[in-house]
Protein backbone atom coordinates (compact mmCIF):
# COMPACT_ATOMS: atom_id res chain seq x y z
CA UNK A 1 0.00 0.00 0.00
CA UNK A 2 2.82 2.57 1.39
CA UNK A 3 5.15 1.89 -1.31
CA UNK A 4 2.01 1.92 -4.19
CA UNK A 5 1.93 5.32 -3.08
CA UNK A 6 5.19 6.11 -3.13
CA UNK A 7 5.14 5.05 -6.49
CA UNK A 8 2.61 7.24 -7.38
CA UNK A 9 4.03 9.97 -5.74
CA UNK A 10 7.58 9.63 -7.84
CA UNK A 11 5.74 9.70 -11.15
CA UNK A 12 3.88 12.66 -10.50
CA UNK A 13 6.00 14.91 -8.15
CA UNK A 14 3.21 17.60 -8.96
CA UNK A 15 0.40 15.76 -7.88
CA UNK A 16 1.26 15.49 -4.33
CA UNK A 17 2.59 19.25 -4.41
CA UNK A 18 -1.21 20.11 -5.30
CA UNK A 19 -2.62 17.83 -2.73
CA UNK A 20 -0.96 19.38 -0.25
CA UNK A 21 -2.50 23.04 -1.38
CA UNK A 22 -5.87 21.27 -0.74
CA UNK A 23 -4.96 20.13 2.57
CA UNK A 24 -3.66 23.41 3.44
CA UNK A 25 -6.30 25.55 1.76
CA UNK A 26 -8.97 23.24 3.74
CA UNK A 27 -7.07 23.47 6.63
CA UNK A 28 -7.54 27.07 6.28
CA UNK A 29 -11.22 26.74 5.89
CA UNK A 30 -11.50 24.99 9.38
CA UNK A 31 -9.86 27.15 11.19
CA UNK A 32 -11.90 29.78 9.50
CA UNK A 33 -15.34 27.95 10.89
CA UNK A 34 -13.63 27.03 14.33
CA UNK A 35 -13.08 30.82 14.21
CA UNK A 36 -17.09 31.33 13.45
CA UNK A 37 -18.19 29.38 16.64
CA UNK A 38 -16.03 31.02 18.85
CA UNK A 39 -17.29 34.21 18.03
CA UNK A 40 -20.83 33.23 19.04
CA UNK A 41 -22.15 34.79 22.13
CA UNK A 42 -23.43 33.40 25.22
CA UNK A 43 -20.83 30.36 24.56
CA UNK A 44 -17.90 31.16 27.42
CA UNK A 45 -16.40 27.65 27.47
CA UNK A 46 -15.98 27.75 23.51
CA UNK A 47 -18.14 24.79 22.36
CA UNK A 48 -19.62 25.10 19.21
CA UNK A 49 -23.59 25.75 20.08
CA UNK A 50 -26.02 26.17 17.89
CA UNK A 51 -28.92 27.56 19.61
CA UNK A 52 -32.23 26.55 17.22
CA UNK A 53 -34.85 29.43 16.61
CA UNK A 54 -37.38 27.71 18.13
CA UNK A 55 -35.27 27.96 21.68
CA UNK A 56 -34.42 31.68 21.06
CA UNK A 57 -37.81 32.74 20.27
CA UNK A 58 -39.27 30.97 23.04
CA UNK A 59 -38.24 32.68 26.21
CA UNK A 60 -39.33 31.67 28.61
CA UNK A 61 -38.28 27.61 27.61
CA UNK A 62 -42.21 26.30 27.80
CA UNK A 63 -41.84 24.52 24.99
CA UNK A 64 -44.09 26.84 22.75
CA UNK A 65 -43.63 30.05 21.54
CA UNK A 66 -46.71 32.46 22.06
CA UNK A 67 -47.76 35.26 19.56
CA UNK A 68 -46.01 37.49 21.64
CA UNK A 69 -42.50 35.52 21.67
CA UNK A 70 -43.01 35.55 18.20
CA UNK A 71 -43.16 38.82 17.41
CA UNK A 72 -39.51 39.02 17.48
CA UNK A 73 -39.29 37.17 14.09
CA UNK A 74 -42.22 38.74 11.56
CA UNK A 75 -41.46 35.29 9.16
CA UNK A 76 -43.05 33.01 12.08
CA UNK A 77 -45.39 35.35 13.73
CA UNK A 78 -47.04 35.51 10.08
CA UNK A 79 -47.63 32.01 10.39
CA UNK A 80 -48.45 31.14 14.02
CA UNK A 81 -52.39 30.63 12.84
CA UNK A 82 -51.61 28.77 9.69
CA UNK A 83 -49.10 26.60 11.31
CA UNK A 84 -50.68 25.86 14.60
CA UNK A 85 -51.84 22.38 14.04
CA UNK A 86 -53.42 21.97 17.44
CA UNK A 87 -55.01 25.22 17.84
CA UNK A 88 -53.98 26.16 21.07
CA UNK A 89 -52.54 29.56 19.90
CA UNK A 90 -48.92 28.71 20.16
CA UNK A 91 -46.22 26.87 18.19
CA UNK A 92 -44.96 23.58 19.93
CA UNK A 93 -41.43 22.53 18.38
CA UNK A 94 -42.96 20.73 15.70
CA UNK A 95 -45.51 23.07 14.63
CA UNK A 96 -42.73 25.69 14.75
CA UNK A 97 -40.18 23.69 12.55
CA UNK A 98 -42.56 23.19 9.91
CA UNK A 99 -43.30 27.37 10.00
CA UNK A 100 -39.70 27.48 9.74
CA UNK A 101 -39.09 25.48 6.87
CA UNK A 102 -42.19 27.23 5.03
CA UNK A 103 -40.45 30.48 5.12
CA UNK A 104 -37.31 28.69 4.02
CA UNK A 105 -39.17 27.62 1.11
CA UNK A 106 -40.60 31.33 0.42
CA UNK A 107 -37.22 32.70 0.99
CA UNK A 108 -35.48 30.34 -2.03
CA UNK A 109 -38.80 31.04 -4.33
CA UNK A 110 -37.78 34.78 -4.52
CA UNK A 111 -34.84 34.93 -4.54
CA UNK A 112 -34.93 32.71 -7.45
CA UNK A 113 -37.20 34.91 -8.80
CA UNK A 114 -34.83 37.54 -8.48
CA UNK A 115 -31.97 36.07 -9.93
CA UNK A 116 -33.85 35.14 -13.10
CA UNK A 117 -35.34 38.57 -13.51
CA UNK A 118 -31.14 39.97 -13.02
CA UNK A 119 -30.68 37.66 -15.84
CA UNK A 120 -32.79 38.59 -18.33
CA UNK A 121 -32.70 42.37 -17.32
CA UNK A 122 -28.81 41.84 -18.13
CA UNK A 123 -29.24 40.16 -21.13
CA UNK A 124 -32.00 42.55 -22.68
CA UNK A 125 -30.68 44.96 -25.17
CA UNK A 126 -30.73 48.73 -24.11
CA UNK A 127 -31.43 48.29 -20.30
CA UNK A 128 -28.69 49.43 -17.83
CA UNK A 129 -29.44 46.35 -15.84
CA UNK A 130 -26.41 47.27 -13.29
CA UNK A 131 -28.63 50.07 -11.99
CA UNK A 132 -31.34 48.73 -11.58
CA UNK A 133 -32.11 47.07 -7.98
CA UNK A 134 -34.36 43.83 -8.04
CA UNK A 135 -36.01 43.26 -4.68
CA UNK A 136 -38.82 40.55 -4.17
CA UNK A 137 -41.50 39.22 -1.22
CA UNK A 138 -43.92 36.31 -1.23
CA UNK A 139 -43.30 36.58 -5.69
CA UNK A 140 -44.21 40.81 -5.67
CA UNK A 141 -41.52 42.20 -7.30
CA UNK A 142 -40.05 46.17 -6.68
CA UNK A 143 -37.80 47.79 -9.04
CA UNK A 144 -35.75 50.65 -8.24
CA UNK A 145 -32.94 52.84 -9.20
CA UNK A 146 -32.33 55.41 -12.16
CA UNK A 147 -32.12 54.72 -15.58
CA UNK A 148 -31.57 57.21 -18.86
CA UNK A 149 -35.39 57.10 -20.00
CA UNK A 150 -38.91 56.19 -19.65
CA UNK A 151 -38.61 53.46 -21.68
CA UNK A 152 -36.19 51.74 -20.13
CA UNK A 153 -38.28 51.75 -17.48
CA UNK A 154 -41.25 50.28 -19.25
CA UNK A 155 -39.47 47.46 -20.99
CA UNK A 156 -37.83 46.31 -17.46
CA UNK A 157 -41.21 46.45 -16.13
CA UNK A 158 -42.35 44.44 -18.35
CA UNK A 159 -39.33 41.54 -18.11
CA UNK A 160 -39.72 41.64 -14.40
CA UNK A 161 -43.80 41.14 -14.74
CA UNK A 162 -42.92 38.10 -17.12
CA UNK A 163 -41.04 36.13 -15.16
CA UNK A 164 -42.90 33.07 -14.02
CA UNK A 165 -44.51 33.30 -10.41
CA UNK A 166 -44.44 36.94 -10.25
CA UNK A 167 -47.77 37.82 -8.92
CA UNK A 168 -46.64 41.65 -9.24
CA UNK A 169 -44.83 44.64 -10.19
CA UNK A 170 -44.17 47.54 -8.03
CA UNK A 171 -42.16 49.95 -10.50
CA UNK A 172 -40.14 52.70 -8.95
CA UNK A 173 -37.73 53.32 -11.54
CA UNK A 174 -36.61 56.51 -12.36
CA UNK A 175 -35.03 58.50 -14.54
CA UNK A 176 -32.28 59.97 -13.78
CA1 LIG B 1 -42.82 30.24 25.50
CA1 LIG C 1 -49.83 24.75 18.72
Amino acid sequence: MSSRLLQTSSARPGASVTAGIRLATLGLGLTLLAGTGHAQPNNPDGAAVVQSGFSRLDKNGDGAVTAAEAAAEKEIAKRLKAFDANKDGKLQEAEFQKAEQDNAKRVLKDSAITTKIKGELLVAKGIPSTAISVETYEGRVQLSGFVDNPEQIKAAAKIAAGVADVKGVQNNLKVK
